[in-house]
């Protein structure tokens, strides 16, 4: 029986008895309140319908799940802390949901080697303290912070505020354990700084979206904590000067961050409470941290404001003058996706090569406002590392399936958009259930195809998270 289809539900519970004899001590739940929870993920298009909740304690747990599953033939959808928005943590289908909740303990650090090993269900946050106990830094950060797992971000290669300076999750995982769907235990890489020993499965399963195998153990780099820092924001008239003000910054200062967001983003955080920034309201604004531990440094930093300024690229700027401040500047940018969350948005992640912004902006622009004359489009990203947010809010007057229908027409259109400038359709959300059906647009027959195949040799019977990042 793979989900429920097709299974009689005596032989559902007797399989489930039999989990329960196999591992008595296995936290198992099946209340419809946990079905819910447990069952879904930050996009709240599907219906959570899972068999069971499973909570692991230990990876030999783990295993022995996925040998009963993979004898039973029932799907199993990992799960870390459920902020994705891609339904790539949805289970919807008679599934079992194997939270990592339970297993969310720091398990060593090695001062030498200058790593953490954790275990996959630790919040991202918990990972920053951990590593801040120690004076160094996971680099790797975004507004998900408190309730995200490392195992999720794993499985999303998560990218978030930092990557212009440390690069995604990849760059900072030393070595996976991985439990494959037969119950096999792998360990990839054994934090190795160098490893030429043919392909390196440990990058295979980073982005893999939990279809290879759950991730039960992490060893993840550390590094040293950046010098302080100052965080500026810049008013901008113009979308075509976004990456002139991007290259005036990086010509001068060494950035942390540099992110945007649009007149109708600040209107939303707003409302929800965040501080007014400037008087005057303008099109677009750029939030940008970057090292100032020196006068010289934050010299720099005025310098930039003043050619801007003169350049006519920024209309009026403001420089934090402490961490409070800097704080509230972040909390502009950070509080967009919460003010949003209560509009249902229909969200596209997509990326394109820094030098292509201005171009595929040009273009993107034209299309939303074509395509979208009447609704509230939000748009706001990691416009340094060339990746963009588009929320589309749904009209209280529109029904949910005729919302996703007409976004999900312009999502196409997108696409065609992306393909012309060498885009992803997905940057760092991951494609999940909500992307597949763009996945052949920016990945090429052949990608998918070895991507299957890879699938086919780690899961033959397609029982991890199925139905995710392909059918
Ligand atoms: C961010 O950059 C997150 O804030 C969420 O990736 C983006 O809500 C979104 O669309
Ligand atoms: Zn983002």
């Amino acid at each position: 029986m793979m989900g429920n289809s097709g299974g009689a539900e005596a032989s559902t519970a007797d399989s489930l008895g039999e989990l329960s004899c196999l591992l008595p001590a296995l936290r198992l739940l099946t209340a419809s309140a946990d079905l819910e929870h447990y069952g879904r993920d930050w996009t709240r298009r599907w219906t959570p319908a899972p068999l069971a909740i499973a909570l692991p304690a230990s990876i030999q747990e783990v295993r022995e799940i996925a040998r009963w599953a993979s004898e039973h033939r029932i799907a199993l959808v990992p799960s870390g802390g459920r902020t994705g928005l891609s339904g790539g943590a949805v289970a919807a289908s008679g599934e079992i949901v194997v939270s990592f909740e339970r297993m969310n303990r720091v398990l060593d650090f090695n001062l030498v080697d200058r790593t953490l090993t954790v275990q996959p269900g630790i919040a991202l946050e918990a990972v920053h303290k951990a590593a801040a106990e120690h004076g160094l830094i996971y680099p790797v950060d975004f507004a998900a912070r408190g309730s995200c797992s490392i195992g999720g971000n794993i499985s999303t290669n998560a990218g978030g505020i930092r990557v212009i300076r440390y690069g995604n999750t990849r760059e900072w995982i030393a070595g996976l354990k991985l439990v494959t769907a037969s119950g096999d235990l792998l360990e990839l890489n054994r934090g190795l700084i160098k490893n030429s020993s043919g392909y390196d499965l440990r990058q295979l399963v980073i982005g893999a979206e939990g279809t290879l195998g759950f991730v039960v153990e992490a060893t993840l780099r550390l590094t040293d904590p950046p010098p302080a820092s100052q965080v500026m924001l810049f008013a901008v008239p113009e979308m075509a000067s976004l990456m002139r003000v991007f290259a005036a910054c990086r010509a001068r200062l060494k950035l942390s961050a540099f992110e945007f967001f649009t007149d109708r983003a600040l209107h939303h955080v707003l409302v929800h409470g965040a501080q007014k920034p400037f008087d005057e309201v303008s099109p677009y604004y750029v939030v940008t941290e970057f090292d100032a531990a020196d006068d010289m440094q934050q010299q720099a930093a005025l310098d930039v404001f003043e050619q801007c300024l003169n350049d006519g690229l920024v209309n009026d700027g403001v420089l934090s003058q402490s961490e409070a401040q800097a704080a509230a500047l972040w909390r502009l940018r950070e509080g967009i996706t919460e003010s949003l969350a209560s509009y249902k948005p229909y969200k596209n992640d997509i990326s394109v090569r820094i030098s292509s912004v201005p171009a595929f902006l040009d273009e993107m622009q034209a299309l939303l406002a074509r395509e979208y004359p009447h609704f509230d489009v939000v748009w706001f990203g990691h416009i340094g590392d060339g990746n963009l947010h588009i929320n589309v809010l749904k009209p209280t007057e529109l029904g949910d399936a005729d919302f996703v229908a007409q976004c999900e027409r312009v999502t196409r259109l997108l696409s065609e958009v992306l393909v012309r400038h060498g885009g992803s359709i997905s940057a760092e959300h991951g494609i999940g259930l909500v992307k597949k059906q763009y996945l052949a647009g920016t990945r090429s027959a052949e990608d998918i195809a070895l991507m299957r195949g890879v699938r086919q040799v780690f899961d033959p019977q397609g029982l991890m998270n199925p139905g995710k990042l392909f059918d």
